[in-house]
């Protein structure tokens, strides 16, 4: 996977229109699970890799995380916190259950990432909201 990033560096991979880029500075924080949409992160090959990169969750409701992978080589979610870690081929979507959490985390967010990727950049936020 590293050799085919590289080699795909140059590619722009174009995923959903209308997403913002990387960052946290969003103008209304969408809360995953209050509506349903086609993917609530879409993770392509190349950086920033996630749209959006920064997510929001409720306290204590499940909600479901829709993960599209508009990439070419597989991609992962691991949310440490969570216990979670769940390979998204190219080209699939993924349903991940995340699990109601009664309290706010210590660092105030989740981290999310790809472990093939985490070196490159490829992570973001799980926020929670207020
Ligand atoms: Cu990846």
């Amino acid at each position: 996977m590293r050799a085919k990033k590289l080699v795909l560096g140059g590619l722009m991979v174009v995923v959903l229109m209308g997403l913002v880029g990387c960052g946290s500075d969003s103008k209304k924080a969408e809360v995953l699970g209050s509506q349903r949409k086609a993917a609530d992160l879409v993770v392509s090959d190349t950086y920033p890799f996630y749209e959006p990169a920064s997510l929001t969750i409720a306290l204590n409701k499940e909600v479901t995380l829709r993960v599209f992978n508009a990439g070419k080589v597989v991609h992962n979610v691991t949310i440490p916190d969570m216990q979670i870690d769940v390979d998204v081929p190219a080209g699939q979507s993924a349903d991940i259950k995340l699990p109601a959490l009664a309290a706010a985390p210590r660092a105030g967010f989740l981290l999310i990432y790809s472990k093939y990727g985490q070196y490159n950049g490829e992570s973001g936020h799980i926020n929670i909201a207020k």
